[in-house]
């Protein structure tokens, strides 16, 4: 449905993500949810069209979009596959850090690698003893000469053992939120290791799991921003989120959209009592709720979206809100979509059971929905 304030170029790049989704993604999702198959290729498949580095400068290989068009990107990419568009939801997330917090180097070393996915990044904050209490984090990173080496375990990484990069959030500087920095560990670096696949309820198609630190000894130029990131660690990480969680939230928009058109669609085929369902007046009560919803969804996100691009000085509660109320009402809708396919719903092959349980996680990672009221409740208590 178009907006306002969207040109033919905005539809233009939507339009591709479309393309891209309907024929790389939708087709295969289940499959590889079934095989839990991490499709490495159609990501840099994507990568390649510019949607690994979406609002990422341009001089360096991004694609220098605003956040506005990658909220628009995500809806259409979780259309086909949820899992797969928060990977490179992600992965921009590791990007544009890299992109607007690292040293000219660090830019000109890694984003024209990280822009293709040629290098897969992970972002690494929370930890077995520090997930919603992020800035509690207990992973060192302790300089000697040269180099830093760190010591610790995070946990749930997404891409884990799969990735080439990881951004990792690491104790360089003492306690509290600004004792934190931002560090770039390659895969291959001597005592860096990974646990064993997480078993989710969903997911399945991303590996999940804990990245190990034993002595892993970087130089001090994987600091991120170079030595001026000596305790930034912590803003860096949570500007990162800002965005990172309008995504997820787009991802949750996207799948429930995808879930809602299926019932829509089955609605107008199924019968019972000698009529469709379509023309049951409940049933366009649910339909007429959950479009409603999906609506509301689209314009907290593409609002939350325009005030990202534009440095508003609520950005933050916006972020929070857009996260928290889209990944509820969404989750809500291919929830009731399931429920109006009655038992075929609860088969794997109508694919909107895998919706669902893709769905539910977004109200948990990137910041739980309790931690966003709470993010969203000191913002208010300022006023
Ligand atoms: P806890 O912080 O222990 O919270 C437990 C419960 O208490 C939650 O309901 C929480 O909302 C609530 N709670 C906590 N504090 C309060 C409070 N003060 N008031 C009220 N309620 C409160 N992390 C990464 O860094 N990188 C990743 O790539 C990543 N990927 C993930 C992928 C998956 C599949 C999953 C499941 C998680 C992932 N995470 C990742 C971690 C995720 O961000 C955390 O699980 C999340 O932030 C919550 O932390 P926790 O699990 O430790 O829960
Ligand atoms: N954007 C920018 N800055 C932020 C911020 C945000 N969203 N949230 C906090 N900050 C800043 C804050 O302004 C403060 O800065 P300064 O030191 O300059 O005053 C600093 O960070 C510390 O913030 P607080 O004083 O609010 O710290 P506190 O510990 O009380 O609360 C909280 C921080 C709860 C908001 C933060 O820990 C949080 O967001 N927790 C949720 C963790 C999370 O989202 N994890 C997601 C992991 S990634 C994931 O799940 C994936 C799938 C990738």
């Amino acid at each position: 449905m178009p907006y306002p304030n969207l040109t033919g170029d905005d539809l233009a790049i939507v339009e591709m993500a479309r393309d891209f989704s309907r024929k790389r993604l939708a087709p295969y999702a289940l499959e590889w949810d079934a095989t839990k198959h991490f499709p490495v290729e159609e990501m840099k498949e994507a990568g390649s069209l510019g949607m690994a580095a979406i609002y990422t400068r341009e001089d360096v290989g991004g694609s220098g979009l605003r956040r506005l068009d990658g909220v628009r990107i995500f809806e259409e990419l979780a259309k086909g596959d949820p899992v797969t568009a928060a990977f490179i939801s992600i992965h921009n997330m590791c990007t544009w850090m890299v992109d607007t917090y690292g040293s000219e180097e660090q830019r000109q070393e890694w984003i024209p690698k990280l822009a293709p996915m040629d290098v897969m990044a992970s972002y690494c904050l929370t930890e077995p003893g520090a997930g919603s209490d992020a800035a509690s984090l207990t992973t060192k990173a302790e300089r000697d000469g040269e180099d830093f080496v760190l010591n610790g375990t995070k946990q749930f990484i997404s891409g884990g053992g799969a990735s080439d990069l990881y951004v990792v959030m690491a104790r360089s500087e003492g306690e509290g939120a600004r004792g934190i920095s931002t560090f770039l560990v390659d895969k291959g670096t001597p005592g860096l290791s990974f646990g064993p696949p997480e078993v989710k309820m969903g997911w399945h198609s991303q590996p999940t799991t804990q990245v190990i630190f034993e002595n892993v000894r970087i130089p001090a130029s994987r600091m991120l921003g170079g030595t001026d990131g000596a305790g930034k660690g912590f803003g860096i990480a949570m500007n990162g989120l800002n965005g990172g969680r309008l995504n997820i939230a787009a991802c949750s928009l996207g799948g429930a959209q995808a879930a809602y058109d299926k019932a829509l669609q089955y609605m107008t085929e199924r019968e019972t009592f000698g009529r469709k369902l379509i023309d049951e007046p409940t049933i366009r009560f649910a339909l007429a709720d959950m479009a409603t919803s999906l609506e509301a969804s689209r314009l907290i996100l593409w609002r939350a979206a325009t005030a990202l691009d534009e440095n508003d000085p609520d950005k933050v509660e916006l972020c929070a809100m857009a996260k928290k109320f889209v990944t509820e009402t969404c989750y809500q809708v291919a929830d009731q979509a399931l429920q109006l396919h009655g038992g075929y719903g609860y088969l794997h092959e109508t694919g909107v059971e895998k919706i669902v349980r893709d769905l539910r996680v977004n109200r948990i990672l990137e910041g739980t929905n309790e931690i966003m009221r709470m993010v969203i409740g000191r913002a208010e208590a300022a006023r």
